[in-house]
């Protein structure tokens, strides 16, 4: 079981304080560090678990808050206007940059800057159903390593379930704890709860939500065009919003399929109930009912 959670992709994963994280990219020493991030109040925080919709809802944050991002005057890609804090792919100096700052993270609950829970600054958290989400990582590793022409250790989907339902190959930790913590630790946080399901069904409906958490109210046009620009298929072919060049590598697939429902394809029934009896009595105690078909 060791053995098996250690790749993602062409990354070696390392534990960490009860979570993975990518090796060579982040050290346990700056996950420390980050226990003391000097949050500011007008920062804005969204945080996931792997597969939810968080490039989604970053590409929507950036919207909100940057005009030439709306206007299609910017250049800027999403991953630098919201970068990732555990993650600085980009090389972002966090302590320069002009507030608010934006800021994405697959953090659990209890590594979080500790002065997040001045209840100042913003969290977005945004859940996804966890059939969809197991679905949707499942494609995401086999399209990273194909990319990095990996060849060993492809799971198929039975074994990759087994994988996210017990604790083999899971990143950054279980679904259910990242999910289960956050809900538990709600109120230590200025935190507004999100799913990825609401988003699909009624995007402007979710805009406005965040919009109004955030205090930042958006004319008519504006609106228009942060939904306009949040729609799958724009960002799919926007090479800002899509990853298409982080790494030096083609990671467009971040946008796959981005619909509901979507595990029913390749789950087998047998594969659906064995899941049912592994996370269902977990899921009752959670305060979110799940959407789990598009209808
Ligand atoms: S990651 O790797 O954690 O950052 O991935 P994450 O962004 O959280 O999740 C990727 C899934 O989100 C879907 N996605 C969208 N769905 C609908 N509309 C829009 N605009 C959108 N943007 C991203 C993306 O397609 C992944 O889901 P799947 O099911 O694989 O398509």
């Amino acid at each position: 079981m060791e053995e098996a959670v250690h790749h993602i992709a062409n990354r070696k994963l390392f534990l960490h304080r009860g979570a993975y994280f990518l090796e060579g990219t982040v050290t346990p020493e700056y996950i420390d560090s980050l226990e003391d991030f000097q949050v500011r109040d007008s920062d804005v925080f969204v945080i996931t678990y792997p597969k939810s919709g968080t490039v989604w809802t970053q590409h929507i944050l950036s919207l909100i808050y940057h005009e030439e991002h709306r206007n299609n005057t910017g250049h800027i890609p999403t991953v630098d206007r919201v970068p990732w804090l555990e993650y600085n792919w980009t090389n972002v100096d966090y302590e320069q940059r002009p507030s608010p700052r934006l800021f994405s993270s697959h953090l659990p609950h209890y590594l979080a800057p500790k002065r997040m829970k001045n209840k100042k600054a913003k969290v977005i958290y945004v859940t996804r159903n966890p059939k969809d989400n197991m679905v949707s990582s499942y494609h995401f590793t086999h399209m990273m390593k194909k990319l990095y022409e990996i060849q060993d250790n492809i799971p198929d989907i039975g074994a990759f379930m087994e994988g996210y339902l017990t604790g083999i190959e899971v990143f950054p930790c279980l679904w259910i704890d990242h999910v289960s913590g956050w809900y538990a630790h709600k109120e230590e946080f200025n935190i507004l709860f999100l799913s990825y399901e609401e988003m699909i069904k009624d995007l402007r409906g979710v805009i406005q939500k965040i919009c109004n958490f955030l205090d930042k109210q958006l004319d008519d046009q504006s609106m228009e065009r942060v939904v306009g620009r949040a729609a799958f298929r724009t960002m799919k072919a926007d090479p800002l919003a899509n990853y298409q060049s982080v790494g030096g590598k083609e990671l467009h697939f971040f946008m796959r399929k981005g619909t509901i429902g979507d595990w029913k394809n390749i789950m087998t029934v047998a594969q659906n109930e064995r899941f049912d009896r592994v996370l269902q009595e977990k899921l009752k105690d959670l305060p979110i009912k799940f959407i789990w078909d598009i209808n």
